[in-house]
């Protein structure tokens, strides 16, 4: 039986666990790759493995998120992580170079290669043939050490792609219709895998797009093969050496299948306040609007630029409008200086922003009270823009430019004929802004800098005999991790310091959460289903931690977050009858008796007393041989460091 892409790559990788679906299965990690806002936290855990010099082929470390320096502590953290990348062996992207996701597409992936990176947009890189994962900053560190990165054997969803994008069309009304059918969970378990004659037409830059926001659906990851569309873009790129061929068997046998119709396709959005809340821009209709932004690292290739600055060409952008524009690196930027598209756009009204994530992770750029602002990010939860009651809609930058003019929600396609946007044949390429590691000899030299809001790890236990703790919060469905740990400029810098961001825990939910659950001492959260889902960010485990939190009793968790509250060594949990969610209050006193020695035995349906009612419940604790470890030594950095130790 053939083999589809994703398992030719798994499998030439797998150093750990039997290949057979749902099996817990190790991979060898080729790259890595890290932001600024987990990477302090990634690189303290590396510190504590305590392995001199990184075991990948690649590892680079990225500074785009943390960009706005209102205070030393952003500044800080972006000269420790240049130091630690400098003293063992990884390669420094200075702020200034780009998003991390469209600067490794462009200068480091490499098809058929293994990719983690603690961002869950790290799936871009499935634009260019990579099996490329969003992890926590934890399993980085273990994966830069060494270290197999462990995923359960994924179901796969071949997603055939036919015909071809219409004129004003574009890559992310694609993602935006798979968001559409399959929903923000649709995607738990699967990696998405596009096949099919569409595949073609697509440029890497779009295919990227489309695997960077298959992070929306829940997946473990998304890819396309590499062609000859991947050799052009590579060539472009002065990369065509690292350049292989690679496709799904026509054989192969897939979990499920899905059939889209590109040319059917028409300009989509997300609707506030999830990504999946999709309806046409024809639906919605002239909706009048306060604010456009565009970049990010699912939408702001050269190719979207181009397009935005031809669409902006000789106009103004309307009055009742602010439009913000962030190239995605300096690559980008620095062409669209030389091709006089940046004047273009200056011209316009646009704002001209750096090249980094921005307004997409509330860097700046809130919107008015109750504002609509079109952006042609990746997410659109709650809150995340900074503005509480912001109304964010996930668009295309075809119809953000257009609407930027016209002050209202506008299709693009009356805009008329569209003329060819090509790739460049050739990129302009300096890679200044990229600082290799000092060499194996002079690696010893280099003095690690550490600032005042570098606060070390929280401190963790072994899983203890029994649980006896209050439920401090419950919640319902769809819980985000910006709603658990919220971001923005005000608490993104505190993201090196667990004891100051953890004032900030959930408090989108509940303002005094975090000081009951300290008061509290031990507590248990309990929600509802796609408990986690989006960041990567393992301060949603690491917050959670140092309040006291000992086991999340959900009635499903996203992906992620779940690997990241085991890593915190938080006991993962969920409900055996999702109706049993109805029979916890928040304030109830809750047992789980013998929970050690019922684990150790491997026992997975647990008896949870909720002593307030006077009721049992049954609910699930699905731990594997390896996480089982992990989760009775407290941890993952405490289990790593018992392994190396034996
Ligand atoms: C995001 O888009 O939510 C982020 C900010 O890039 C996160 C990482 C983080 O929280 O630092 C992600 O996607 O993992
Ligand atoms: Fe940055 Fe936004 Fe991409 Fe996250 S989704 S990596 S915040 S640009």
């Amino acid at each position: 039986m053939g083999l589809t892409l994703t398992e030719k790559i798994l499998k030439s990788h797998l150093v750990d666990g039997e290949f057979k679906k749902g099996a817990e299965i190790g991979i060898k990690i080729d790259q890595t790759l890290t932001q600024d806002a987990t990477g302090t936290m990634a690189y303290l855990e590396y510190e504590a493995m305590g392995v001199p010099r990184v075991k990948t082929e690649r590892s680079v470390a990225y500074i785009d998120h943390n960009t706005l320096q209102s205070g030393f502590e952003n500044a800080d953290d972006h000269r420790f992580i240049g130091s630690v990348a400098k003293k063992h062996g990884i390669y420094f992207s200075r702020p200034g170079n780009g998003i991390c996701h469209q600067v490794h597409l462009e200068r480091f992936g490499v098809p058929g290669k293994t990719l983690i990176g603690s961002d869950s947009h790290t799936p871009t890189g499935g634009g260019i043939g990579m099996i490329a994962i969003g992890a926590g900053g934890l399993d980085v560190a273990v994966a830069m050490g060494g270290g197999a990165y462990y995923i359960t054997y994924p179901k796969i969803v071949k997603v055939n792609l036919t015909g071809r994008l219409s004129p004003w069309v574009a890559a992310k009304d694609v993602i935006l219709e798979v968001l559409r059918r399959l929903s923000v969970k649709g995607g738990v378990g699967k990696v998405i895998e596009y096949t099919g004659v569409g595949v073609k037409t697509l440029s890497v830059p779009e295919r990227a797009t489309i695997t960077n926001m298959g992070a929306e659906l829940g997946a473990t990851t998304s890819i396309f093969p590499s062609d000859e569309i991947t050799l052009e873009f590579l060539k472009a790129q002065n990369r065509a050496d690292v350049f292989t061929e690679l496709s799904a068997d026509e054989d192969a046998q897939y979990d499920e299948i899905i059939d889209i119709d590109l040319s059917a396709l028409v300009p989509l959005t997300a609707c506030p306040h999830s990504p999946d809340n999709v309806k046409t821009v024809e639906e919605l209709g002239a909706m009048k609007i306060d604010q456009v932004c565009i970049g990010s690292c699912t939408n702001s290739s050269l190719m979207d630029m181009l397009k935005v600055a031809h669409i902006l060409k000789g106009k103004t952008v309307h009055p009742d409008v602010s439009l913000a524009i962030a190239p995605g690196s300096k690559q980008v930027l620095n062409m669209l200086a030389k091709n006089g598209a940046l004047s273009v756009m200056i011209d316009a009204g646009a704002r001209i922003l750096e090249s980094a994530c921005g307004p997409c992770i509330g860097m700046g750029q809130s919107p008015n009270s109750g504002g609509i602002s079109l952006r042609t990010f990746n997410r659109n939860f709650e809150g995340r823009s900074g503005t509480k009651d912001g109304q964010i809609y996930l668009v295309s930058p075809e119809v953000a430019a257009v609407s930027a003019i016209n002050g209202y929600l506008t299709d693009p396609r009356t805009l008329g004929d569209m003329p060819e946007f090509k790739l460049p044949e050739v990129f302009e390429i300096n890679d200044n802004m990229i600082v290799p590691p000092a060499s194996a000899e002079e690696m010893d030299k280099v003095e690690i800098l550490r600032g005042p809001n570098i606060k070390p790890f929280p401190k963790t236990e072994p899983l203890s005999d029994t649980i006896h703790a209050a439920c401090s919060l419950k919640v319902g469905d769809n819980i985000t991790t910006d709603h658990i740990m919220p971001a923005g400029a005000k608490i993104l810098p505190l993201r090196s310091n667990i004891p100051a961001i953890s004032k900030h825990c959930f408090t989108v939910c509940d303002e005094d959460f975090p000081e009951r659950a300290l008061t509290l001492k031990r507590s248990i959260i309990v929600g509802g289903a796609n408990y986690g889902q989006g960041s990567s960010r393992e301060h949603a485990a690491l917050a959670p931690l140092y309040l006291g939190v000992k086991a999340v009793l959900v009635k499903s968790f996203a992906r992620i977050h779940r690997a990241n509250l085991i890593n915190a060594g938080i006991l993962p949990l969920t409900f055996v009858n999702e109706n049993d969610y109805e029979k916890i209050g928040q304030g109830d006193d809750l047992l789980l008796e013998d929970v050690r020695q019922n684990i150790i035995d491997g026992k997975q349906e647990l008896t949870l007393v909720n002593k307030t009612k006077g009721i049992e419940i049954p609910v699930l604790c699905e731990l594997s041989g390896r996480t089982k470890d992990i989760i009775l030594a407290g941890g993952l950095l405490d289990y790593t460091r018992e392994s190396l130790n034996r």
